[in-house]
């Protein structure tokens, strides 16, 4: 799985791609990650990759012409091309899911205000955005999607963190969990999980999972 995001801030997902379990995944080669810079494509001195908007009005919008160019370049004809932006369908775990089949994503990412509708319109497969709430641009955005759909890659979690994979997306909240000391401050972890009984355990993380679900969040329970 390769994974390209394409950005003016390519620094900030460096940053991210050497480090824990996205670092891993390329070590073992399972994920190639690249962050690359679109001024790359600009041609003039102060390498701009916005202008004013046609219309007026604040803030500035991304031209199309460098990421055309960008685009052009970095894409093969296996590639998926992603656009972050909060006009997007929401992602989720279905979404990182159905992502994690594809072999050759690349994201891109919009600042300012808004990147020109045409990019949207004819340079791109798919149009995402992580939820409704106003970020300054789409560079975590893409971050979100890579380690969510990173993870996914069959090899990258231990066996361990894959089973627990599976209770998440079974669509229920996770049980709550306890390490030592058994009373810290006089809050106590709950005697059942101290003893040695499995089927016990086994019980109470399943109804204290179903507790958690139906007290913080009911709508998973009737979809
Ligand atoms: C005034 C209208 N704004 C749209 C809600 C303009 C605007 C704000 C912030 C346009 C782009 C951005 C930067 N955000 C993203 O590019 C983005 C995003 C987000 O802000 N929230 C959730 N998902 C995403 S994906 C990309």
């Amino acid at each position: 799985m390769k994974i390209q995001i394409l950005t003016i801030f390519p620094d900030v997902c460096k940053s991210v791609f050497s480090e824990s379990i996205l670092m891993r995944a390329q070590e073992k080669n399972l994920a190639s990650l690249e962050a690359v810079d679109l001024r790359k494509w600009t041609k003039d001195r102060h390498r701009t990759v916005d202008d004013a908007p046609y219309g007026g009005g604040p803030g500035m919008v991304m031209k199309i012409e460098p990421i055309d160019l960008a685009l052009s370049e970095m894409r093969s004809p296996a590639s998926k091309v992603i656009l972050l932006s909060p006009q997007g369908r929401q992602f989720s775990d279905s979404t990182a899911r159905e992502l994690a089949r594809e072999t050759d994503l690349i994201l891109l990412c919009g600042h300012y205000e808004g990147i020109d509708q045409r990019v949207a319109d004819h340079l791109v497969d798919d149009e995402i955005s992580i939820g409704d709430y106003v970020l300054t641009s789409g560079v975590l955005p893409a971050l979100v999607l890579t380690d969510a759909i990173v993870r996914l890659i069959p090899g990258v979690l231990g066996d361990e963190e894959s089973a627990q994979q599976d209770s998440f997306s079974a669509g229920i909240l996770d049980h709550p969990h306890y390490t030592r000391p058994s009373e810290y401050k006089g809050w106590k972890a709950p005697d059942v999980l101290l003893g040695g009984n499995h089927a016990a355990i086994a019980n109470w993380r399943r109804e204290a999972a179903l507790d958690a679900t139906k007290k913080r969040r009911p709508d998973l329970l009737r979809p």
